[in-house]
Order: C-alpha cells, then sequence, then structure tokens
C-alpha cells in the first residue's frame, strides 16, 4: 500500500506543488509512496520558519539540547526494524546493511547527547594583567541540507544530529525516490520533544531546491549548506553559497582506489574489494573504483576475485545477499551509460555485464522486474580512460598494475577525488607510506574502502569535497562558530599589542 507524503514546515504538512513516485527498485513500477513536491517559494518560507525556531532553540541549554538528541536516539532504536525494512522496500539496501544504516544514526546520536555537556569553549591568557580572554562555539544559524538516498537515513543523521546538538534549526531536503525513508525519520525526529519549526522537511525537485536554497541565501535566513551527492551538484552548491559567503560543508563522489601490495593476503584482498566494489551495488561514495594490484601478483588476485564476484549473490534485498538492485531508474539510465565507456582492451573478467535477465539464476529476481544488473570487473584499465578516471556509482570494478609503490600512490591520486582508500599489505612501512601519500580523507590499512566507523571524520579532498569533515567532534566546526570575547576588568583601556605588560 503506498504512502501520500508532503513536505513539513513549522510542524505542519506544507502545500504541494507536484508530485513525484518514489517506487521499490527491486520491483520496478512498484509505488512506495507518493510525495507531494514543494517549490521553491515553500522551500525559502521553510527557511524562514527555521530561523524564527532557532532563536528559541538556540537558548534552550545544550545538555537539554543533548536530552532531546538522546531520546531521538532511543525513538529510532525502538523503530530500527521498520526502518530499515522502509529503506530496503524504497531503495532496495539489504536488509542487513539497512538495519546497520538505522544503527548508524543511534551511533550519532549516542556521541552527541554527551557533547550537549560539553560543546567546550576556551579560557585563554592576555597579554595584559586584569583582562581575560574567553571563547565560545555560537550555533550558526539555519542549516539547509540537502542529502542523497543511497543512505537515506544515516548520512542525514550526520548533518541533522549536530546541528541540532549545536543549537541551530534545519530544512531537510532529501532525495525524492528516498522520500518515504526520510519521512519516517524526520516523524521520529519530530516526536522526540523538538519544537515545531526547529527541523523541517521539504520534498523538492533538484531545480526547484536549487531556486528555494538561492532565495533564502539572499533573504539570510540559511548561514549553513550541507550537501551530499555528486560532485557536479556540489560545485554548483558551493559557487552559490560562497556568493552570499556562506559556507558549505560538501560530501560528493569518489573514485577510491585500492592498492594491492605483493606481500598482502590476497585472499583477505578479495573479500575487501568484493564488498567495497559490489556492496550497496557499488553506490556509496566510499565504494571501490578501482584496484591498483602489484603486477607480481595480478593473474592470481584477478582469477580470485573474478571467481568470487561470479559466485556473489545479487538479488532480492529481503534476503541474505550481497547487494541488490540500483536504488532507482534514474541511476540504471546513468549506469547503462557508464558501461559504454569499457574499450576493446578491457577485459570483462567477471562474466555478463548489464541488467540480469529474469530467468538468471545469480538471485531472487521476483520476475525480474527489478533494476538488478551483474557485478562487473574490468581487468587492463588504462589511466587514461574514463573508467579509470570518472566515479560510475554502480558494480563496475577496474583492475590496473603497478610496479612501485610511489606509482601506485601516482595512480591512486590521478582522478583527483580523495574521499576513501585503501592497501592491502603485512608491511607496516607501506602502509605509512601510502598514508601518506595518498590524498584522501579516509584511509583503510587491510580494509576495504567503504564502512567509516561513525564517530571518525568523514570527508574528502579534489573532487570529493570541499575539505569539510562530517562527523565525530570535526563537524561542530560546520555547526557552530566561534566567538571570541575579551573582558578587560582594569578599569583602564588598555590596548592590544600597544600596552603589552614590561617585565
Ligand atoms: C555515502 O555513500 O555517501 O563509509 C556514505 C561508508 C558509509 C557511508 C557512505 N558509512 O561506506
Amino acid at each position: 500500500m503506498s504512502r501520500q507524503i508532503v513536505s513539513v514546515v513549522g510542524g505542519k504538512d506544507a502545500a504541494a506543488a507536484g508530485t513525484y513516485e518514489s517506487t521499490n527498485p527491486a520491483r520496478t513500477g512498484e509505488v512506495v509512496a507518493r510525495v507531494g513536491l514543494a517549490d521553491a517559494d515553500t522551500f525559502a518560507a521553510a527557511c524562514r520558519t527555521a530561523k524564527e525556531a532557532q532563536r528559541e532553540w538556540a537558548k534552550v541549554p545544550a545538555p537539554v539540547r543533548g536530552r532531546v538528541i538522546a531520546s531521538i536516539g532511543r525513538l529510532v532504536e525502538a523503530n530500527a526494524e521498520r526502518l530499515a525494512a522502509l529503506v530496503t522496500e524504497e531503495i532496495g539496501k539489504p536488509y542487513a546493511e539497512a538495519l546497520g544504516e538505522v544503527r548508524e544514526i543511534v551511533d550519532t546520536c549516542d556521541f552527541f547527547l554527551g557533547e550537549g555537556r560539553r560543546l567546550y569553549g576556551q579560557t585563554i591568557p592576555s597579554e595584559m594583567p586584569d583582562k581575560d580572554l574567553f571563547t565560545y562555539r555560537n550555533p550558526v544559524g539555519v542549516a539547509a541540507v540537502v542529502t542523497a538516498g543511497n543512505f537515506p537515513v544515516a548520512v542525514p543523521s550526520w548533518y541533522l544530529v549536530p546541528a541540532l546538538l549545536c543549537g541551530n534549526a534545519v530544512v531537510w531536503k532529501p532525495a525524492e525516490y528516498a522520500a518515504a525513508s526520510a519521512h519516517a525519520m524526520y516523524r521520529l525526529f519530530a516526536a522526540s520533544g523538538l519544537p515545531d519549526g526547529v527541523l523541517n522537511i521539504v520534498f523538492a525537485d533538484g531545480a526547484q531546491t536549487f531556486r528555494g536554497l538561492e532565495l533564502a541565501l539572499e533573504e539570510g535566513s540559511v548561514q549553513k549548506v550541507g550537501f551530499t551527492g555528486s560532485s557536479e551538484v556540489g560545485r554548483k552548491i558551493g559557487e552559490l553559497t560562497g556568493r552570499h559567503l556562506q559556507s558549505a560543508c560538501l560530501e560528493l563522489g569518489g573514485k577510491n582506489p585500492m592498492v594491492i601490495m605483493p606481500d598482502a593476503e590476497l585472499d583477505l584482498a578479495v573479500e575487501g574489494a568484493l564488498f567495497a566494489g559490489f556492496g550497496t551495488a557499488g553506490q556509496r561514495c566510499t565504494s571501490l573504483g578501482t584496484v591498483i594490484v602489484h603486477e607480481s601478483v595480478h593473474d592470481e588476485f584477478v582469477e580470485r576475485f573474478a571467481r568470487a564476484v561470479r559466485e556473489a549473490k545479487i538479488g532480492d534485498p529481503a534476503q541474505d545477499v550481497l547487494a541488490g538492485p540500483l536504488l532507482d531508474q534514474k541511476f540504471a539510465d546513468r549506469y547503462e551509460e557508464y558501461l559504454t565507456w569499457i574499450q576493446p582492451h578491457h577485459q570483462v573478467v567477471s562474466g555478463n555485464i548489464g541488467k540480469i535477465a529474469p530467468d538468471n539464476p545469480r538471485g531472487d529476481f521476483d520476475g525480474g522486474q527489478g533494476l538488478y544488473y551483474h557485478p562487473v570487473v574490468v581487468d587492463g584499465v588504462r589511466a587514461t580512460d574514463r573508467l579509470f578516471l570518472e566515479e560510475t556509482f554502480g558494480p563496475i570494478v577496474g583492475v590496473t598494475t603497478f610496479g612501485t609503490l610511489d606509482e601506485a600512490i601516482e595512480l591512486a591520486n590521478l582522478p583527483g577525488y580523495g574521499l576513501s582508500s585503501s592497501i592491502y599489505t603485512t608491511d607496516p612501512k607501506h602502509a605509512f607510506r601510502f598514508r601518506e601519500g595518498v590524498s584522501a580523507g579516509m584511509v583503510s590499512v587491510n580494509n576495504s574502502t567503504s564502512g567509516a566507523e561513525a564517530h571518525l571524520p568523514f570527508g574528502g579532498n579534489g573532487k570529493s569535497g570541499n575539505g569539510s569533515r562530517q562527523s565525530g567532534m570535526w563537524v561542530l566546526d560546520q555547526f557552530t562558530r566561534w566567538q571570541a570575547m575579551n573582558w578587560d576588568h582594569s578599569g583602564r583601556l588598555q590596548k592590544a599589542q600597544m600596552d603589552v605588560a614590561e617585565i
């Protein structure tokens, strides 16, 4: 039975100017939710509502805001299975992964609820007597948060939870194709005691969102933009935000490399590459892009990897599978185009490419109606190939070789992204040299490129973002602004740099 959902602004359902149908990608055509889409004016109005609400919310003591975060965590935990099942239904994420994703919201709440009792400022010595210096973390104001649908609940929580804890109000624009999951999460957050207007959810298409954001920035009702999505859209959001002298927290694409040294444990590397490349059908920003394998172990690795991929279970995401379908028709169309990047000099070593036929025995395809694609391993990729240079956001992994570790590092950095990376080696010297040389926000040693823990800094360099970091204590710098206070109790005007105390 499909749901009807609309934006919620200031605690009330908001007017819709259009509609969208969110569908189940495992059963193409089955509608999960009919979504009312708002226009740019509604988006801008939501930011004004948030601005009003934020004034009062900022006055709530941070430890009390922390208790609201605690209550969000408990509510999400109590509803974890239902929320995970909805994520599986709406975007085809295997249920075990979806449950892990919901767990990540709880982890984020657990981390930040205590931050309400910290949010430390500092006391700093002055260069003059009888003068004291302090710093405070102030909320930024209103955060407009635009998120992708491949992690429809966990990634939004990385923005929402710290933003709210720090005393900001939020206007959240989730991906339309994951609208039901986002709406369900919104309702759990709203039921926690957050005052109306402090968290608002607006469903809108890309163009209306962009225009709405522009209006809100012009009016001064947004002070921070959070965006997770493609590098292309991230660049536009970054430009728009920068033009209004506000800052954006951008978490964009990746072409994440995995380097396999001759001393690596190959079976472990195969397992890591399988999960990183094809878990979530390769649709994580941290998914594996290219395996960069030492020429001496290339043949052995490729043979084992291709076998593991051929044996991997792809199918009904409600079952125990490595991957389900692609997220949505839009992504399937784009992925089909990426498949055309395969060059004559490439070798597809994993078997078939393209959509899995309904009668293919690979998995449970429910009549073959879903957006299921064969996982593809392409060998012989060159550094000039699109497949090597550009993100594919689908179940395709390239393989190339190297001779020295310095060459491997150069290849790893060549595409110009810089989100996640990985090296398989048994020699710590190699691991540290790779860490130092790779331009990536995250480095895994003997582990997959995907699956970062929720309390580490998450973010990338180059085309993967603007250097901002989410998660853990690092994200506090996104949602607060430092304020410096000096208090002169000498009873006279002491001038900095001019009246420095003598010994
Ligand atoms: C994303 O795809 O935008 O590290 C985020 C990971 C997940 C988050 C991925 N925890 O793979």
